[in-house]
C-alpha cells in the first residue's frame, strides 16, 4: 500500500484536542500512522483570522489503494466536529481540516481532488513539519526534495514549533 502525507489543522476549539481526535479516527479508519511530526503554531495563510493554526503532518500507511475513497473517509472525520454553516470561496476557521499533501507518486488532477496538494511549495506551515518527517521525499512534479521546497519557499509566516506529539 502507498505511503500517504496529510496535513491537519485546526484553529477553533481546544486545537490540540481536535488534532488528536482527529489523528484517533485517521489510525482506526483510515491507515497505520508511521510518522508524526512537532505539533507547530502557524499564522492564518491566505485569510485574515484573529486565531492562529496549529498544524501536524502525519504519514500513514493507508488501508485502500484508491485515493477517492481515503478522500471520502478524511471528509467524514471532518465533517463529525461539525459542517460549516456557510459553504464560502474563501478559508475559513475550522474546527479539523485534513488536507492529502501526497499519495505515494501519484498525480491526480481532478475537479474534486489534486494531489500532489497544489498549494505545498507555497506555504511555510506545510514544508517545515514535512521537512522535519520526510526531507528527502521528492516531489513527483516539481521533482524537488521537501528540503529543496522549503529552501525555495517565499512565504514568511510564523511558523513556530509548539510541542512533540
Ligand atoms: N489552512 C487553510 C488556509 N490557511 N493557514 C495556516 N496557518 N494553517 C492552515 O492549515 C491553513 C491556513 C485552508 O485550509
Ligand atoms: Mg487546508
Ligand atoms: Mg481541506
Amino acid at each position: 500500500m502507498p505511503s500517504c502525507f496529510l496535513l491537519l489543522g485546526s484553529n477553533l476549539g481546544n486545537r490540540l484536542q481536535n488534532i488528536q481526535t482527529a489523528l484517533e479516527q485517521i489510525q482506526s479508519r483510515v491507515g497505520d500512522l508511521l510518522k508524526k511530526s512537532a505539533l507547530y503554531c502557524t499564522a492564518p495563510w491566505g485569510m485574515i483570522s484573529k486565531y492562529d493554526f496549529y498544524n501536524v503532518v502525519v504519514e500513514i500507511n493507508i488501508y485502500s489503494d484508491n485515493p477517492k475513497e481515503v478522500l471520502k473517509k478524511l471528509q467524514a472525520i471532518e465533517n463529525s466536529f461539525g459542517i460549516p454553516k456557510i459553504r464560502s470561496e474563501s478559508y475559513q476557521d475550522r474546527h479539523i481540516d485534513i488536507d492529502i499533501l501526497y499519495f505515494g507518486n501519484q498525480i491526480i488532477s481532478e475537479e474534486d481532488l489534486q494531489i500532489p496538494h497544489l498549494r505545498i511549495r507555497e506555504r511555510r506551515f506545510v514544508l517545515v513539519p514535512l521537512v522535519e518527517i520526510a526531507a528527502d521525499l521528492v516531489h513527483p512534479i516539481f521533482k524537488k526534495s521537501q528540503q529543496e521546497l522549503l529552501e525555495a519557499c517565499t512565504d514568511n509566516l510564523e511558523v513556530i514549533k509548539q510541542q512533540d506529539l
